[in-house]
């Protein structure tokens, strides 16, 4: 069996120290030649009083950028170890025996896992960009508090460093072991990382008799002191150092989410933090706060949820709030409906208090109690959907920039419908009792915690690479690492919730070998995402000092679109004060794109699209019915000569609850090519390929074929099949081309009434 501890220090150890190496070696290459004046020794005496100031400055600065930028640090090593106990967890799992480790160890690793990523990746990393750039964003000179600041920085390396001191301590005493007898090396044989669960769940983690468990309780404490204090510096900031012209009405959306998460940390973090001290008193003092004759292990369970689930939120907030921040910018559209935004983020934050106990449904709790959370569960889906449609209507019509961090924003929100969805269905009990204990629910959480945290961070991190390093990164490299990215994730997290699905229980390194295929299929995924985030880091370490330097004020066009924000406005008065640029000055201002000709709020953003729907929807029912009444014929004929069986029909009306009769299944089918189609037809068009509004139409009519031919195929065989396909196939170039020529005939006759030009 191999040595978990080795292997994991040494992968953490190879990361550090390759993106080291790659830094030195580029800012070497950079620093100009010695004129030969120096001897080597002032040389590199003069280079380390250098290192030593800037050590120094470090440690002591208080100024809210440089302390964004030590918690971006922090967080992404968190990251890259917690990434690494991921890739280690689905190594184990390429084959149905523990063979690579052992299950003991196994239970370490997503116990670690989990924690790390949870506690010292997300927040952290969050917090940097909200450091970084909320006073900005907010026209303050720097945080409310900069040296409480600071401290909440500093307690959370002690903090990691404590939670995972086994792995140290372990490796330590292998090493220790080749010199030293083995009585004399206690202490380093006895720490060993916690594996009893993030949720450290009650009488286990009371019971457990590895001391590491008593400095992981400790560490996490401290991180939680650091949130808190964190918190009350964001919320104090934003409330009392905001500009003259900020009004809570034209507060940026990012830092509206800062104040939500900072003002759910306030409550849910001190609740934890009272918990572990009685979890720690309990293991050493003797009491009984989880004992059974006292509160007993569930009521571990309340207080841990209870914090729990607004973590949840806590960690998925900041992201949105991105999400909402960025995608405007690279579809040149305004937020779509920004107080709605703000109401659901108020609401998802108020709601993630109250459900709690679904996490719980297994427990003996009162079924009316529990049933009461299932509604409270299933209604939190409204405010996350509201966000969806929010983004959705955003993108609608818009100005795509095939960027990458549009395209981690496109694919975070896909991610995110389908972790959300699936969401859903775990709030209902009965599916809950089924399924909380298998992959089911690990490829629901992850399509979200992987699917919109980290993508999101990284679209963050290209979208202001130009502000924070004055230079571009390989936008080509990054195009492809999004993809990975995107891919990876889907791969892994749908196979996941496919296998969880069937059945296969989670946290057990030993499975069935029926399931292996399926688990190296998840595992190469996740070898996908890990390769992603080592590009990622690759790219904005070398960028760093060999990127093309950024020769605008406005490095993504962003005037062109009256979307230059505060933040940009910030960096271009540095820019023209430190290198003497002249501020850009846009090509043209799009009148299409111009926030302030729309009109004003939510009622005007809905009324302009529903106007664009309207218009589009008379434009498609005319289309739709003369390309379905062409369609009726090549489909009459196919049913004439026997290729089609009409009673297949039947099957879709009950697809849709009526009854199974041809008739009402052709009048749906009738409804949905004058209805449904032409108007995806007319919303996809952009996308489609060909050029031609025909071209078009024909590869829009060939994709409805192949559903078609698949939903309705009742078994022919021989010529009835050949006859089936070309009627089929017949009839819809029909209906493509119906379509597309009476849209090219409303278009021209559109076009005529404007008097040209469109
Ligand atoms: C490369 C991406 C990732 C991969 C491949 C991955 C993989 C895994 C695996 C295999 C497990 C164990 C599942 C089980 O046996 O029940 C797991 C658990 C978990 N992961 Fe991840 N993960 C990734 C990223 C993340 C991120 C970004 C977070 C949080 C922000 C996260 C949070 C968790 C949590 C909370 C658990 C549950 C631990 C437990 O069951 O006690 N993961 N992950
Ligand atoms: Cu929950």
């Amino acid at each position: 069996m191999t040595s978990r501890a080795l292997v994991e220090m040494a992968a953490l150890a190879l990361v550090v120290f390759s993106v080291g190496a790659l830094w030195v070696r580029l800012r070497r290459e950079k620093t100009i030649e010695s004129d030969g004046g120096a001897t080597i020794q002032e040389s590199i005496s003069a280079e380390l009083g250098r290192f030593q100031r800037q050590l120094l400055r470090i440690l002591t600065t208080t100024d809210h950028r440089e302390i964004g930028i030590l918690y971006i640090l922090f967080g992404t090593l968190a990251g890259v170890w917690g990434g690494i106990d991921a890739m280690m967890l689905r190594t184990e799992l390429l084959t149905p025996p523990a063979d690579i480790w052992t299950p003991e160890t196994y239970n370490a690793l997503f116990t670690t896992h989990g924690l790390t990523m949870l506690i010292f990746f997300v927040l952290p990393v969050f917090f940097g960009i909200a450091n970084y750039f909320i006073p900005l964003l907010i026209g303050a000179d720097d945080m409310a508090f900069p040296r409480v600041n600071a401290i909440g920085f500093w307690l959370l390396p002690p903090a990691l460093l404590l939670v995972r001191m086994g792995l140290f301590v372990q490796v330590g005493g292998q090493f220790l072991g080749l010199f030293s007898p083995e009585e004399t090396i206690r202490f380093f044989l006895s720490l060993r990382e916690v594996g009893v669960g993030w949720t450290l769940y009650a009488p286990l983690s009371v019971q457990s008799q590895n001391p590491q468990l008593d400095l992981l309780l400790l560490g996490l404490h401290l991180s939680g002191i650091s949130t808190t204090v964190g918190a009350l510096n964001f919320i104090v900031t934003i409330v009392h150092e905001r500009g003259e012209n900020v009004t809570w009405a034209n507060l940026d959306i990012f830092s509206w989410n800062i104040l939500v998460t900072s003002g759910l940390a306030l409550f849910a973090f001190p609740l934890l933090g009272s918990a572990l001290v009685m979890l720690l008193l309990d293991r050493n003092f003797g009491t009984t706060f989880f004992a059974v004759e006292g509160g007993g292990a569930i009521l571990w369970q309340h207080l841990f949820w209870f914090w729990g689930h607004p973590e949840v939120y806590i960690l998925f907030l900041p992201a949105t709030g991105l999400m909402s921040t960025i995608l405007p910018k690279f579809v040149g559209r305004k937020l779509f409906g920004y107080r709605f935004i703000v109401y659901s983020t108020l609401g998802l934050g108020v709601l993630s208090f109250g459900v709690w106990a679904h996490h719980m449904f297994v427990t003996g709790v009162d079924p009316r109690i529990k049933a009461s959370f299932m509604a409270v569960s299933i209604a939190i889906a409204v405010p996350s959907a509201i966000k969806v449609f929010n983004w959705l209507a955003t993108m609608w019509e818009g100005d795509i920039r095939m960027s990458a961090p549009f395209m981690l924003c496109a694919g975070s929100i896909s991610t995110f419908i389908i972790g959300g969805v699936t969401g859903v269905f775990l709030a209902v009990i009965p599916v809950d009792i089924l399924y909380h204990g298998t992959y089911y629910v690990v490829g629901h959480f992850h399509l979200i915690v992987v699917g919109i945290i980290p993508f999101m961070m990284v679209a963050a991190s290209y979208y202001w690479y130009p502000l924070m390093t004055g230079r571009w990164y390989d936008t080509r490299l990054a195009k492809f690492q999004a993809v990975l990215m995107i891919v990876g994730s889907l791969v892994t997290f749908m196979t996941l919730l496919i296998i969880g699905g069937v059945g296969l229980p989670r946290r057990q390194a030993i499975y069935p070998p029926e399931y292996q295929f399926a688990n190296q299929i998840a595992t190469v995924g996740a070898y996908v995402i890990g390769l992603s985030v080592l590009l990622w880091l690759y790219n904005v370490v070398v960028s760093y000092w060999r990127g093309a330097p950024v020769e605008t004020t406005d490095p993504w066009n962003l005037k062109a679109t009256r979307q230059f924000t505060k933040e940009w406005q910030w960096f271009e008065s540095r820019m023209v004060a430190q290198y003497g640029l002249s501020p850009a000055t846009p090509s043209s201002v799009r009148r299409s794109f111009d926030p302030s000709a729309e009109p004003e709020g939510l009622a005007g953003g809905v009324g302009s699209v529903i106007q664009d729907v309207s218009r589009k929807a008379s434009a498609a029912a005319i289309g739709g019915i003369v390309g379905t009444l062409l369609m009726t014929g090549g489909l009459g004929t196919a049913v004439f000569i026997d290729v089609l069986d009409p009673a297949s029909f039947g099957e879709i009306a009950e697809l849709v609850g009526l009854p199974a009769s041809p008739v009402l299944g052709s009048l749906l089918f009738l409804v949905g090519g004058t209805v449904t189609w032409p108007l995806l037809f007319l919303a996809f068009r952009e996308f489609l390929p060909g050029r031609l509004l025909f071209e078009r139409g024909l590869v829009f009519s060939t994709l409805i074929w192949t559903g078609f031919v698949v939903a309705f195929y009742t078994g022919q065989q021989g010529l009835g099949l050949v006859g089936y396909l070309a009627f089929g196939l017949v009839a819809h170039w029909s209906y493509g081309l119906g379509l597309t020529v009476t849209f090219q005939y409303l278009r021209s006759r559109q076009r005529a009434a404007l008097g040209g030009g469109e």
